[in-house]
């Protein structure tokens, strides 16, 4: 599966091979200083290159700029920034990653202060700073707040979008790094498999050239090359002509093949995305932390936050600034937008992957939407996920096993991402046995490793994909100096998951970056069409997409949630379960509350005591607002009866109760399990395990006895075929549950689960809610009901518009599936 270069892969000593998950994290953590300080070459700043030259006749493709609806600019640098994968440990320690310029900071060592000092610059100051209009090449990383995430950058159809682009990558070739294991005081030498160019390019599909074709961003035949080296500008320009909306793929082309499958400064991070929105659309940020969203709400004359009445809902004024500047975030200046993506100066300022685009009819005109299908959400509000994967990708695996190709351990490594994260089987499942391994005197030693380390009931598919166990997907989390994990990372963008309120509409920008296999996106619970535009189109839930293709996909029937109006996540993921175990798949979390990103809305953890950060979620403008959480309805997910580190319940009424109702059959009541011990297959077990396949009526039907002895007996059939057929090494991940503490859950839900019942049934009580729903129709016509609501108008400039009963033009209602 996987592909390597025949350069030696990882060099360890012996000692070294041996390594545990812990020398791993501190590894990190030396590569941390090691590659954005290897000082090694004079600093040199960067300088400009001269301007491009002018349209000719000779580049035929170039358009002239004043076809330009508007110019929207965008600084971006390149730089060398190592990366997590997720919480476990697995990172890309030559990670190369594109940037805007005001996320970047200083990150200068010891060894750079002489040499700065020479030229009047102050290290002590300048370390961890923005790095404004300069910055020294090798020697600058992300601030510490921003997750490194491909860069995303937006513009609309008929604009044109002006980067200045430097490169900032350090000009030494970092072939191998170097590190000292410092438990046993090794050297190290860890291939990077980066390119041995530093030049690097932006190149984008699907964007006209305005300049000439310098904008290419490449270096093909007799074209003048268009590569910047370390510490070189130049400014690439692209027009985004009509029918452009979606995502446009860019990467870079300085090394176009090499490395790990062949993905040359791809495969090393080098992509991002351009996303096109229709005409005139106005692009917020989706997801904020608490602070932020407290920033951007109106506050009355003595600075009290304003919320809607009685519903309580914050009033978000989405074009709010920056008042002043803040010391704690120096690249923060007065008068910077909160939530706009864009500033006055019409400069790029976020590049998240989740954005709120608010378009009119001047973006998506009445006639146009009346030519689509039923069940569009065309000329809506809409939120937008950006979703690029990326195969074969570079990671030091949290575990020594996992990258040990000749075992079938490496076939779930961290194999496969999205968006720079990746959640793959094999670490989560050997970090819940390693947890429970036994020490010499029987007892299980004290070895703790991630949030599911005592659930003795996690067993496989049913653990690895739930946030209940493991925590949120691809979540980035920070350790102390004794290697105990504090805290998540990046309160704003804190794991693969992608937040939206349910009723928003949603349009996905799916891409694949390459460089290697072709997968299928696959969503759950949401359909779309395949041709938005084609009213006779199929409707889908999976699209095959190969290396460098894009699509879009306008979730049909209500966008968030769905039809169903469904709260919760859908997971999505790609449908080759190999790659799927390796990590490519994510969530979609559909909230039935306001998310304001409070501490007490954090998320449970089996890890992190205070739990996980979960954004606050800014709402779309023009549509209706979900209810505050109150104390008798908190919202998804903690009406659900389940425990951190623990697998979750089966959901409420979904066993058959006429079960139950017999004694006489020992079937297990819906439950958790809240403790217990598990242990390895024992040999007498395997041995069974052969005998029962080796039996030639094992897979028959005609297994006697009742659904527990049948259920017994066929996944016996399924463990001993497994035995018989896959290598010994495979049993390694098996554990028997030994003892289990029970909880047993009423079979129609805990009272929590019920309130949610209600709620969704429309059924909530008058004063935990404020009213009881009333019941409506969606706009698809399907019948729902609707909690009266207010929605925000006009991008917060005038007062929100709410629910009164009395005329039927300002029925505001926040609609639930409502059976
Ligand atoms: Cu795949």
């Amino acid at each position: 599966m996987t592909t390597r270069t025949d350069k030696p892969s990882f060099e360890y000593s012996g000692a070294v091979r041996r390594s545990t998950h812990r020398l791993q994290i501190t590894l990190s953590l030396i590569f941390l200083a090691t590659l954005v300080g290897c000082g090694e070459k004079p600093l040199e700043k960067p300088k400009e290159k001269p301007s491009l030259p002018k349209v000719t006749e000779a580049n035929p493709k170039a358009i002239a700029s004043n076809q330009c609806a508007r110019t929207v600019k965008a600084d971006v640098v390149a730089l060398d920034q190592l990366y997590y994968y997720n919480r476990l440990g697995a990172f890309n320690p030559a990670g190369l990653v594109y940037a805007l310029r005001r996320d970047v900071v200083h990150s200068l060592d010891k060894s750079d202060q002489d040499e700065l000092k020479k030229d009047g610059d102050d290290l002590e100051k300048l370390d961890g700073q923005p790095i404004g209009a300069g910055g020294y090449p090798g020697h600058v990383s992300l601030r510490s707040d921003k997750r490194p995430r491909p860069l995303v950058l937006r513009m609309n159809e008929g604009d044109c979008l002006e980067i200045k682009f430097t490169n900032l990558l350090s000009p030494n070739i970092d072939v191998q790094e170097e590190a000292t294991d410092p438990e046993t005081n090794h050297r190290m030498i860890i291939d990077t498999e980066d390119p041995v160019t530093r030049h690097v390019s932006m190149h984008v599909n699907g964007l006209d050239y305005v300049q000439s074709i310098r904008d290419d961003g490449a270096n093909v035949g007799n074209n003048e090359s268009s590569l910047v080296a370390p510490g070189e500008t130049v400014t690439y320009k692209w027009y985004a002509k009509a029918d452009t909306e979606g995502g446009h793929l860019f990467y870079s082309m300085g090394a176009a093949a090499g490395g790990e499958g062949d993905g040359g400064q791809l495969g090393l991070g080098l992509f991002g995305s351009v996303n096109v929105a229709p005409k005139n659309a106005r692009w917020y940020r989706s997801q904020v932390t608490a602070e932020e969203l407290k920033l951007a709400t109106k506050k009355d004359a003595k600075g009290a936050l304003i919320t809607t009445q009685p519903y309580g809902q914050p009033v978000i004024d989405y074009d709010a600034q920056y008042q002043a500047a803040d010391t704690d975030k120096p690249w923060i200046k007065t008068g910077d937008p909160i939530l706009s993506m864009l500033n006055k100066e019409n400069e790029i300022v976020y590049s998240d992957l989740n954005a709120i685009i608010d378009i009119d009819a001047t973006g998506e005109p009445k006639a146009y939407c009346d030519s689509m299908s039923e069940g569009n959400a065309c000329g809506k509000p809409y939120r937008e996920f950006t979703t690029i994967f990326h195969d074969e990708i570079t990671a030091v695996q949290a575990f020594s096993e996992l990258e040990d190709e000749a075992s079938p351990y490496s076939s779930v490594r961290d194999g496969m991402g999205i968006n720079y994260g990746a959640a793959g089987m094999g670490a989560m499942v050997l970090a819940n046995r390693k947890s429970f391994e036994l020490g010499a005197d029987g007892k299980r030693t004290n070895n703790r490793i991630g949030p599911a380390a005592d659930c003795a009931e996690c067993k496989l598919e049913e653990f690895f994909l739930s946030s209940w166990a493991n925590g949120d997907p691809a979540m980035v989390v920070e350790r102390d100096t004794n290697n105990k994990v504090t805290k998540a990372l990046y309160p704003d963008d804190p794991s693969n998951v992608h937040h939206s309120y349910m009723g928003d509409p949603v349009r996905f920008r799916n891409m694949h970056a390459g460089p290697k296999e072709t997968h299928v996106f696959h969503l759950h619970a949401h359909q779309w069409l395949q041709d938005k535009h084609d009213p006779n189109s199929v409707y889908l839930d999976s699209q095959t997409i190969s290396p460098g293709a894009v699509f879009s996909y306008e979730v049909q029937y209500g966008g968030s949630g769905n039809r169903n109006m469904t709260v919760g996540d859908s997971i999505f993921h790609c449908h080759l379960y190999p790659h799927f175990a390796q990590g490519m798949w994510e969530l979609w979390r559909s909230h039935d509350v306001f998310e304001d990103g409070s501490t007490e809305r954090n998320l449970y953890d089996g890890e992190i005591a205070g739990g996980t950060p979960n954004p606050a979620i800014v709402p779309l403008p023009r549509t209706p607002l979900p209810p505050m959480p109150t104390k008798d309805f908190k919202g998804y997910p903690f009406f659900i009866a389940g425990e951190q580190g623990h697998r979750p319940p089966q959901p409420p009424l979904d066993l058959d109760e006429a079960d139950y109702a017999q004694p006489s059959v020992p079937t297990l009541r819906r439950h958790i399990v809240e403790g217990g011990s598990s242990v390895k297959i024992s040999p007498k077990a395997v041995e069974e395990m052969i005998k029962i396949a080796a039996d030639k009526n094992c897979d028959s039907a005609n297994t006697k006895g009742d659904l527990y002895t049948k259920g017994r007996q066929n996944s016996a059939c399924i463990a001993g075929r497994v035995r018989a057929e896959a290598p010994p090494d495979v049993l390694g991940l098996a554990r028997e549950l030994d003892t289990a503490n029970i909880k047993v859950l009423a079979s129609d839900g805990e009272s929590s689960e019920k309130r949610a019942i209600a709620f969704h049934a429309g059924k909530a009580q008058a004063g935990t809610l404020g009213e009881s729903a009333v019941p409506d129709k969606t706009n698809y016509n399907w019948p729902a009901k609707g909690y009266p609501t207010c929605e925000l108008t006009n991008n917060g400039k005038s007062e929100p518009i709410c629910d009164d009963a009395s005329q039927p033009l300002k029925s505001v209602l926040f609609h639930v599936n409502g059976q």
